[in-house]
């Protein structure tokens, strides 16, 4: 599991808002700055660090991961909003495999980003309802198979003649 990585950026006054605006749909924040840096990430713990170093940025790929295909599609909106480039539209890319419902744009270095979902829509994970009264009749079911069988003295053990 990647614990945090720094990305190189041209200009961390573009990138910095760019970012956190982008990722704000999946609870990124800007955790940590300094001079010509920063860090994002959930809950406070930066995973992604921006780093200004503008003769070493190299167009790089990488994504992020999301449970839910409505994140990838609030991803793909805000970061469009923020100023990025589109790369693909939120979708399914069968070519990965049946469920990888992803979006990509390209930062303002040319950095593409991708957010990703590879589970099925949220419909198809819930659980199907239970028919009223289904519990009940479990329930007095397992009551019945629970009953001990009758059992003559001696414990029920019984010898033959
Ligand atoms: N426009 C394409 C973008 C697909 C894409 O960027 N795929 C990634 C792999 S998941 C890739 O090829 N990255 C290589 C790179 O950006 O250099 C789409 O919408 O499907």
């Amino acid at each position: 599991m990647i614990d945090h990585f720094t990305l190189k950026v041209r200009d961390i006054a573009a990138s910095k808002p760019f970012y956190a605006r982008a990722l704000a749909p999946l609870g990124y924040v800007v955790a940590m700055e300094y001079e010509g840096g920063c860090g994002m990430g959930p809950k406070g713990k930066p995973d992604l660090w921006l780093h200004q170093d503008p003769e070493n940025v190299r167009p790089m790929h990488f994504a992020f991961h999301t449970e839910d295909r409505k994140l990838v599609d609030a991803f793909y909106a805000a970061a469009l909003a923020a100023g990025g480039k589109d790369n693909g539209p939120p979708g399914l890319r069968p070519d990965y495999h049946a469920n990888y419902y992803a979006a990509f744009v390209h930062d303002p270095d040319g950095h593409n980003v991708e957010a990703v979902c590879h589970a099925p829509p949220m419909a198809a994970r819930r659980a199907p309802a239970r028919k009223k009264g289904a519990r009940k009749a479990k329930a007095a079911a397992r009551g019945k198979a629970r009953k001990p069988a009758a059992r003559g003295r001696g414990g029920g053990k019984r010898r033959a003649a």
